[in-house]
């Protein structure tokens, strides 16, 4: 139901309904899927349990699915069978289509490693990697082999008939924060530009038409100078994102804030916006859902949100963004999906 063309539409009811998936708005479909990520990887583990087929948090605590599934592709680089948080390529595949095939919306992120140190995307002690990458770049040649691998799987993204899947990619993500080796201090807006384009070419050049572009800046003091600094342009992004985590009152008003900026861009650009990621580290407060959320995206068109991943508890003891049955929030997110603006997968 929302994916009839490889470029988004624009928006056409910008007070329109939130996701109940993730969540929300979609141009020829009024409301569009709001889910947790756990959407990021909700279908292959959850708070107490891994890799049991047809479960998923959200889904234990509402009775249905996230519309929103999200998968990230870190290590796929390094030729690993699993990605940086365990999880099979194979079986990633496989919900991704299946997700699809149920009506869902896909979104894949890839916490690349750093190709100049070889540790993880976190690594940010060198202020060159970008540079290395790029053409002329001591590691130019490694990085267009790590392209290489993303662009496999990406095209193996498909239906029995062939067709590809139309998903969200959204590379080089938060990159107004210094976390990644991609970030605002390690590498100038030129280079980050540089890094982009030619990520999105690659993709192109190798046929992927499936594609849907997001470009995330991180929320925090952003305005419109800002969010835009390291914009590639109209051709090269598909979608104005966000990705806000936070808790409270200055949170809330400050989120706000930031998506009518990125709401009144989107107009401007002629480009859908969506919370491309989002949540509370933790859950401690039992109505984030519906007082933080909801409240953050009441009359703005954000086409969905995705929360981040529910890890089992004995792995990352509290990395949950979404409720499990017997968690406080439980009611609260009932409450949500039970919500006029939010759709989920069975929505
Ligand atoms: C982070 C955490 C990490 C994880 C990464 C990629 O925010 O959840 O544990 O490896 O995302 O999913």
């Amino acid at each position: 139901m929302y994916w009839q063309s490889q470029r988004l539409p624009v928006q056409k009811n910008t007070s329109g309904p939130f996701l109940r998936k993730q969540i929300l708005l979609w141009p020829g479909c009024s409301r569009l899927p709001a889910t947790t990520n756990f959407s990021l990887d909700f279908p292959f583990y959850g708070h107490s349990w891994e890799y049991e087929e047809g479960r998923s948090d959200v889904k234990e605590v509402c009775g249905d699915y996230p519309a929103v599934l999200g998968c990230d592709l870190g290590h796929i680089e390094l030729g690993d069978q699993k990605n940086l948080d365990g999880v099979p390529f194979d079986v990633m595949r496989k919900a991704i289509t299946d997700h699809y095939k149920a009506g869902g919306i896909v979104t894949i992120s890839w916490h690349a490693r750093n190709p100049l140190t070889s540790s993880n995307a976190w690594d940010v002690s060198d202020n060159t990697v970008v540079a290395s990458v790029l053409e002329g770049g001591s590691h130019y040649d490694l990085f267009q082999m790590w392209l290489d691998k993303v662009a496999v799987f990406l095209d193996s993204l498909r239906l029995e008939d062939g067709t590809l899947i139309p998903v969200i990619f959204r590379p080089w993500h938060e990159h107004t924060g210094s976390w990644f080796w991609w970030g605002r201090k390690l590498c100038s807006s030129q280079e980050y530009i540089a890094l982009w384009k030619m990520t999105v070419d690659y993709m192109r050049n190798r046929g992927l038409d499936n594609l849907i572009i997001a470009y995330s800046p991180n929320y925090g003091g952003l305005d419109r100078e800002a969010y835009m600094e390291r914009y590639p342009g109209d051709d090269y992004v598909d979608l104005l994102g966000l990705d806000a985590y936070g808790d409270g009152q200055e949170f809330l008003d400050m989120l706000r804030n930031e998506l009518s900026m990125v709401a009144q861009l989107g107009k401007e650009h002629k480009k859908a916006i969506a919370l491309t990621e989002c949540g509370m580290g933790g859950l401690g407060n039992p109505l984030w859902f519906t007082q933080i959320l909801l409240k953050a995206t009441e009359g703005h068109p954000v086409s969905y949100a995705l929360v981040w991943r529910n890890a089992p508890d004995y792995l990352m003891p509290m990395h949950i963004f979404a409720p499990y049955p017997g968690h406080a929030s439980e009611q609260d997110f009932v409450a949500f999906y039970q919500d006029s603006r939010t759709l989920f997968l069975n929505d």
